[in-house]
């Protein structure tokens, strides 16, 4: 009483007051409102995909009201934010994902069951988004997750290219690659935010001018593209927490278009538009190795210039002094593909902010911080002087600048040792000059991290030895982790049902330690009947995939034996290939009575191949020509199936994962920086058959080699084994079973040839000969433990509570604490 009309913004704000309701009602009521205004179809007729795409939109509402009322808190506390740079995120579905962070699912199931249409079906229509290779791509998914669930003040940034990882089609066995079109059908789970736009330059001259009596360099660039940015909300479990996830496209500049319009330049127009989206239309199909193309150059620099002036200018939307930087921002550079960011950032606080060089390098050193995804030196990128120069003029002078100062620098610490002064400097002379992006990514950053315990070692004592000894204190590590809110959660929620009953909570989502707690009951009966039963359940959805798939009836009393990931020499797909062929051999030449001993195997593997890498391809096909042999032997029967799933990718695993058995880790040692799959088997309670390389050795101390099958030469008996003499390497059924390969038993035999040729003497760079008497054994053990299957349910219980160390919470917290320098700041609910 006596209170006057409410102002206008007020009144606006107590209508707005109130969050969507998420009971079962509202969401249905909202679903049906999609169905009509959104995806404008009759509520009265539509489809699954129709229904997916209504649900999605209500989901997505849900989404951003998180995300506006998470921003503005970030904004109002005013915390030292992260900025994750990275050139490839695998986010895989995000319907799944999202209604379980935002605790709705089953209010979704409900809604939609009584609408007639089931929640998991509808689920099953989304495409994966596959902005990235491998591994390395799936850990910033899994890093936005934690990030987001964790509290912290984070954005990742990356490039929305038009066309993800290719889709694998597999013809006769071979592997085809078609483009990923994920995008025809509209992405709901993105936002499009034309005002967020800004002009990134490319080519041109630079010239000398004098400001205020100082002489200064301008950089007059020859081409200008605008970035566009598209904004992916990442929710938090448990919290009301939505960070972003913002990525570019790219558009042509509208000025040179109009120009090109208004003087009748149609054809011109259009051409210099489709220059423009080819920035971001393709994701590079190979994380390892550099394209030498200049359109790889081009999406890195298109991808950080934006990136830059979004963060800059939401610093300068608060602060006025550069000094401050450092307290507010913290750019990490997920492998060397985003390092022009060291040197952009010179260039704007130089050249556009008039800041003095040292007080730039300064503030420069103190930002950044870089992980490293490899150990094999020929993955370290290096870009071509001529055309860094030609397409980033200014960088390069940039570049050369910094390098200067740091060899000066060096000189004075190590003195004329001109071989390690070149073999640090950020510039590779040689035939071709260089630009070597890790070094400069060193020389920049304060903190330089590996990927796992053994990594970090290889990078210390082999990779960067040099650098180590330089700057001992900018070298950490941190092990990589999954997230469980995924990789159990959502993609196996029957053990996530059975996890929280005998942990008597749910809170292990969110604080993985807690899993420890199975230990206790890792013998009790009633645990391993529930156990078995939910393993069995997976199976069969397995296995009735497989049969949908490949026409292959499979037995659920097999030993599910699962490798997937990309297809590499060193990840040994074709030792497993191998190995499978002397299963077969043997089984062949068994008297019927001792048969009977044989553990069935279902063998599945997967996994693309870059579509350069032929070995990689002939791999695929051998796999394919040893399972049509296989398969087709009414012989053999359920004792022994091979199946090649086709386009391996997130969703692929979701479904695959849950349902193994055994999963197979088998990299040389000292090749895999970290691996990040076997972290995802062992969540899912999946016995580990492995060799001592990268986060592997972790998982050893955490469950004890008791409890997985390990093989192999160690790390530090590889260079030895490589130099000995080819005749003690292999035993004789290696020769046996190449010989087969090399006879034609399988069809092939020209092709082949290579593939046999190099594995076999001096060529046999990857071990496969020697390691392979004690793979089998690893192999025999394995199929002992099986017959025990109390034994083996005890194994897989005490697997996943041993994982909880290898979940990217704690990789997250550790990175925030040691690194980023950053807290949480959780937004109020
Ligand atoms: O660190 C994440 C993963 O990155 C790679 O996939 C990569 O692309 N460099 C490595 O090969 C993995 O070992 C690592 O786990």
């Amino acid at each position: 009483a006596g209170l006057g009309p409410k102002p206008q913004a007020e009144r606006m704000f107590a209508l707005m007051d109130r969050f969507l309701s998420n009971d079962p009602v509202s969401l249905q009521k909202d679903i049906l409102d999609h169905v009509e205004y959104t995806v404008a179809r009759s509520r009265f007729s539509f489809d699954d995909f129709e229904a997916y795409q209504a649900l999605a939109h209500s989901v997505r509402d849900r989404l951003i009201e998180r995300w506006h009322d998470t921003q503005q808190y970030f904004k109002r506390k005013d915390p030292k934010r992260l900025y994750f740079l990275s050139l490839e995120f695998l986010m895989g579905r995000s319907l799944s994902n999202s209604v379980i962070n935002l605790g709705i699912r089953d209010q979704c199931a409900d809604a939609l069951s009584q609408l007639g249409f089931e929640y998991e079906v509808l689920a099953e229509q989304e495409g994966d988004a596959a902005l990235g290779n491998g591994g390395l791509a799936r850990l910033s998914a899994c890093q936005m997750d934690s990030l987001a669930t964790l509290d912290y003040p984070a954005w990742g940034y990356g490039l929305r290219y038009q066309y993800g990882l290719f889709r694998q089609v597999i013809l006769d066995g071979f592997q085809h690659e078609q483009p990923d079109y994920w995008l025809n059908f509209g992405n709901p789970w993105e936002i499009e935010r034309v005002h967020v736009s800004y002009p990134v330059k490319f080519y041109g001259t630079v010239e000398e001018e004098t400001l205020n009596g100082k002489s200064c360099k301008v950089w007059l660039p020859g081409e200008t593209v605008e970035a566009v940015a598209y904004d992916n909300p990442i929710p938090g479990y448990g919290t009301r927490n939505t960070i972003n996830l913002r990525l570019w496209a790219a558009k042509p500049d509208g000025q040179y278009d109009m120009e090109s319009y208004n003087t009748g330049d149609y054809i011109n127009a259009v051409v210099n538009r489709q220059r423009a989206e080819t920035i971001s239309c393709v994701l590079y199909p190979d994380d390892r190795s550099y394209q030498g193309k200049e359109l790889r150059l081009k999406q890195h620099y298109f991808f950080v210039s934006a990136s830059l002036q979004d963060i800059i200018r939401r610093f300068k939307d608060g602060h006025n002094n550069f000094d401050d930087f450092p307290e507010k921002v913290a750019l990490q550079l997920n492998d060397t593909h985003p390092s022009l960011a060291v040197v952009e950032v010179m260039r704007v606080l130089v050249d556009e902010e008039h800041l003095g060089w040292d007080q730039a390098w300064n503030i420069v050193c103190r930002i950044f911080s870089f992980t490293t995804h490899t150990v094999l030196p020929e993955a370290l990128e290096k870009i071509p002087v001529d055309l860094l120069g030609s397409l980033l003029p200014r960088h390069l002078q940039i570049i050369y600048d910094i390098n200067f100062n740091f060899m000066e620098e060096l000189k004075k610490r190590i003195g004329l040792d001109f071989n390690r002064l070149s073999q640090m400097s950020i510039v590779e002379e040689g035939a071709v000059k260089s630009i070597r992006m890790a070094n400069l990514s060193i020389v920049c950053s304060h903190t330089v991290n590996g990927v796992s315990r053994m990594h970090s070692e290889l990078l210390k004592t082999r990779v960067f030895k040099d650098f180590y000894e330089l700057w001992p204190h900018k070298f950490q590590y941190k092990t990589n982790g999954v997230t469980q809110r995924r990789w159990i959660v959502v993609s196996n929620p029957s053990l996530c049902a059975l996890i929280s009953k005998w942990l008597g909570t749910e809170a292990w989502i969110r604080d993985i330690d807690l899993l420890i707690g199975l230990q206790e009951f890792a013998a009790d009966a009633d645990l391993h009947q529930e156990w078995k039963m939910v393993r069995k359940v997976n199976k069969m959805r397995l296995a009735e995939y497989i049969e949908a798939m490949s026409g292959v009836k499979v037995s659920l009393d097999a030993m599910f034996d699962v490798q997937i990931k990309r297809i590499h020499e060193y990840k040994r797909q074709l030792l497993n290939i191998l190995s499978i062929i002397h299963r077969y051999d043997c089984i062949k030449n068994m008297e019927k009575t001792q048969r009977r001993k044989v553990v069935p195997r279902v063998c599945i593997v997967g996994g693309k191949a870059a579509p350069g890498y032929e070995v990689a391809k002939k791999i695929i096909k051998l796999c394919h020509a040893v399972a049509e042999k296989i398969n087709n032997d009414a012989d053999v029967g359920d004792l022994l199936k091979l199946i090649f799933v086709p386009d391996y990718n997130v969703s692929v695993a979701e479904l695959v994962i849950p349902g193994a058995d055994l999963s197979q880790h088998i990299s040389t040692a000292g090749h895999e920086a970290s691996g990040t799959g076997c972290m995802k088997f062992l969540m899912n309670g999946c016995l580990l058959l492995a060799t001592a390389d990268g986060s592997t050795v972790e998982i050893i101390e955490e469950i004890g080699e008791e409890n997985m099958f390990l093989f192999g030469a160690k790390v530090h008996e590889v260079p030895a084994l490589r130099e000995k003499s080819s005749d003690h390497k292999a035993p004789l059924q290696f020769s046996h079973v190449v010989r087969m390969v090399r006879d034609g038993h399988f069809g092939f035999k020209d092709y082949f040839k290579s593939l046999c040729d190099g594995v076999e003497g001096d060529s046999d760079f990857y071990l496969l000969g020697s390691d392979f008497a004690s793979y089998l054994e690893a192999q025999a053990a394995a199929d002992k433990a099986f017959v025990d299957q109390e034994k083996w349910t005890q194994m897989s219980i005490l697997s996943t509570a041993g994982s909880g160390r290898f979940s990217s919470d704690r990789t997250i917290e550790d990175y925030a604490e040691t690194t980023w320098g950053i807290e949480p700041c959780k937004c109020p609910s």
